[in-house]
């Protein structure tokens, strides 16, 4: 099979950036290893930047985003006791809006078929070949035959683990890495949310968070060790421990119920640069992770596509091989702003094993200078919603 750009990964970044080449013109395949129902069952992200809207908002894919998304104007940080309230929408203009990433996967899977953008799903042992020739190429196994993909440009979507980023020779590329000592236990269940705007919470026992996904169906995490696991937080463990640590005033409207998903992710911040090797070009988890604290992944993974799309556009349509050349410093920019923040949100919200009593004064003084400064929570709602592309 021919075609002009060959895209490894059906994530939120193949698949956008797949119908945003679609929507020019652009020839290109998607490969995924998994099947479309594994994709789907996958509960990751839940908010979505204005950047992020924008780009389903121009692909038309979102008429189920607009009747069910819900638009946050604000959220909160706790201390454990009080809740600060940061007024996104006053302080900048801008809503970010709940929407499953499960959901975005759906509509986007959905609407491949009268685009003319083919997945396919179920692609094993997928090689890139002469990534820095002219002409690259893909392999792949399926149903016992191995296939091959020519192709113009490969686009590494596929996610932290998967073999794009390996196709860059570590001799060009550098990794910045930072793990977290802990991990997030994440539920979801069928109940109403305990408060109309998210709650990110710094209590003495650790961090929690009250999220959503609907009115009526909630999403909670709280950190955890990464020596435990799932087998120590039973159900009705969980929904006490977040009573505690979101503060009384959440605890008080919390709805339990039994979980319908429930699992522990690591945290990390992550960077791989360059993002582009000649006709090998990265996007989203695959060239960078940032520890879930402020909700960036999803959309920076967004915003590498907005960038990436702009730059294959021009050279395609236009003849224009500079964007090409630019793309990797013009995504890294925004890529380490939004490391940044992701980083201190983590650092200001979660309790690590070696603070001792003045770090925790630190923090609580941190966050109460954020309640009084009407610049600190400007600052914090500015990157929230998503800084400009
Ligand atoms: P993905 O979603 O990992 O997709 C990569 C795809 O590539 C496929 N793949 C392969 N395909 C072919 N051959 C191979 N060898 C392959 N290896 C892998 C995979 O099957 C997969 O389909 O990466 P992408 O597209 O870059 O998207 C990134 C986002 O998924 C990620 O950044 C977010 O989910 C992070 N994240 C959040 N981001 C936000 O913006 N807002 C949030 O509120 C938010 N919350 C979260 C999160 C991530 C979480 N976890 C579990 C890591 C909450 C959690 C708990
Ligand atoms: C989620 O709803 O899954 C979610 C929301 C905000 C975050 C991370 C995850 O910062």
């Amino acid at each position: 099979m021919k075609t002009q750009v060959a895209i490894v990964g059906a994530g939120p970044a193949g698949l956008l950036l797949g119908h945003l080449l679609r929507l020019e013109g652009i020839e290109c395949v998607i490969v995924e290893r998994q099947s479309p129902e594994y994709v789907l069952g996958r509960i990751r992200a839940g908010v979505l930047e204005r950047t992020t809207t924008d780009l389903l908002d121009r692909l038309g894919v979102n008429e189920r985003l607009h009747a069910e998304g819900l638009q946050e104007a604000g959220f909160a940080l706790a201390d454990g006791e009080r809740l600060i309230r940061i007024d996104t929408h006053g302080l900048t203009g801008k809503y970010v809006t709940v929407y499953g990433q499960t959901e975005v996967t759906r509509d986007l899977m959905s609407a491949a078929p009268s685009r003319g953008l083919e997945i396919i799903y179920e692609a094993m042992n997928v090689g890139l070949h002469d990534v820095d020739k002219e002409a690259p190429y893909l392999t792949y196994t399926k149903d016992g035959h191995t296939h091959q993909i020519d192709a113009q440009f490969i686009a590494g979507c596929d996610g932290y683990h998967g073999p794009s980023r390996k196709a860059i020779p570590a001799t060009v590329a550098s990794e910045f890495e930072l793990e977290y000592p802990f991990g997030w236990l994440g539920i979801l269940a069928d109940v109403p949310p305990c408060h109309e705007e998210l709650i990110y919470a710094n209590h003495e026992r650790g961090f929690a968070l009250a999220s959503m996904r609907s009115k009526t169906r909630s999403r909670y995490y709280i950190d955890v060790p990464l020596t435990e696991t799932l087998e120590d937080w039973p159900d009705e463990r969980m929904w006490n421990e977040l009573a505690i640590r979101l503060g009384p005033e959440a605890a008080a409207n919390i709805t339990c119920g039994p979980a319908i998903e429930k699992s522990i992710a690591p945290l990390r911040s992550f960077v791989f640069e360059p993002m582009r090797h000649e006709r090998l070009l990265l996007a989203g988890d695959a060239a960078h992770i940032v520890p879930p604290t402020g909700a960036k992944g999803l959309n920076l993974a967004a915003s590498d596509v907005a960038y990436l799309s702009d730059a294959l556009i021009s050279y395609f349509n236009k003849n224009d091989h500079d964007a090409i050349a630019a793309y990797s410093d013009r995504a890294l920019a925004r890529v380490w702003k939004s490391e940044r923040f992701s980083w201190s949100l983590t650092k200001l919200m979660h309790r690590f094993p070696e603070d001792g009593p003045f770090e925790r004064q630190m923090q609580l003084a941190e966050l109460d200078y954020i309640a009084n400064s009407v610049s600190a929570q400007t600052s914090i709602a500015e990157n929230y919603v998503g800084l400009a592309l």
